[in-house]
């Protein structure tokens, strides 16, 4: 079976054991095919959306600070990278590094963005792995100077449970022992900031959270009517969570191959969890698999953190 293929066969999976569930909730992954990608480029342009520009914010502030963390002759490994936007004012201000490392599980977009970074600095190493960083992967041998450090921004981790959050800092705790990590995450802030960026006034975030479904529709042509679900995102204070949800507006049916899924009025498919954090909480968390607490940037406003872990030896 071609990638693609099975790509397909593992959403429709998913999909069928989300819907058989109670409550019904898959996995935000599901999020980003093209479209979804490109809906979320969007979200971190929108005015209410405040966590992209905070951290880039940060990065260009105090980049050399940060940089300074990692040490000498580094090699940096980037979780999950995207455009490689923000990596570049860490990369800028490192001194000698010994190569940088993204891992992405989308191999395209990672060969793209590692060609234009290439550009830009040519003279750095820059050695791409092409895989799901949560699951066991290999990296480049560890540089023979300088420490492994990693680099996870956007609160990217804020989608993780309680569990994978702490099977995260395991991995990393080993991956970049001796090094040490640079997180982003969003802090708990006045509720009404957190529900107008997941409730923007053009509604791009409603789409973002309706193409899961369209999805559906376009790659494995289930059969339901999208009148019929409208995006839901709300602040669950005791978890600490900005939750999306996709909320039946009626009684309807949803047919996903030859199966019929019956929503009931008021039910909803669960999306995404968003954890938003103290810092000494997270620090906490970060204790628990080793992690020493080291320096911390937060903006004026106090609604985002760049956090630098010392691994265990
Ligand atoms: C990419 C997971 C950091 O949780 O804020 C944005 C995704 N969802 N708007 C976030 C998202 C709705 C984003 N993360």
């Amino acid at each position: 079976m071609n990638q693609a293929a099975s790509a397909k066969q593992r959403f429709a999976s998913d999909l069928h054991l989300a819907l058989s569930q109670r409550p019904r909730s898959v996995a935000p992954k599901y999020f980003y095919d093209e479209i979804g990608s490109q809906l979320f480029e969007q979200i971190c342009e929108l005015p209410e959306y405040y966590p992209t520009r905070t951290e880039l914010a940060l990065l260009r502030a105090h980049g050399a600070e940060m940089a300074a963390c990692m040490g000498p002759h580094a090699q940096l490994v980037e979780y999950g990278a995207g455009a490689l936007r923000k990596v570049r004012h860490l990369i800028a201000h490192l001194d000698e590094p010994h190569a940088f490392v993204p891992v992405d599980i989308s191999g395209a977009h990672l060969l793209s963005a590692c060609a234009e970074l290439q550009q830009a600095y040519p003279a750095l190493a820059i050695k791409p792995v092409v895989a799901d960083f949560t699951q066991p992967h290999d990296l480049p041998p560890r540089p023979a100077r300088g420490r492994r450090v990693g680099f996870f921004p956007g609160s990217s981790i804020g989608n993780f449970s309680p569990a994978e959050t702490q099977a995260f800092f395991q991995m990393t705790a080993q991956e970049l022992r001796g090094g040490g990590l640079l997180i982003g995450i969003d802090l708990i802030k006045d509720p009404a900031v957190l529900h107008a960026a997941y409730n923007d006034a053009a509604g791009v975030t409603a789409a973002f959270n309706l193409n899961l479904l369209a999805r559906a529709r376009r790659e494995l042509g289930a059969e339901f009517d999208p009148a019929g679900f409208e995006h839901s995102a709300f602040y669950n204070a005791p978890q600490q969570r900005i939750e999306m949800h996709l909320l039946s507006l009626r009684e309807q049916r949803f047919r996903l191959d030859g199966v019929d899924y019956e929503f009931a009025a008021g039910e909803t498919l669960h999306t995404e969890n968003s954890h938003k954090y103290s810092i000494a909480g997270f620090q906490a968390q970060a204790a628990r698999a080793g992690f020493r607490a080291g320096p911390v940037w937060t903006d004026a406003r106090g609604w985002f953190s760049l956090l630098w872990l010392e691994a265990p030896a």
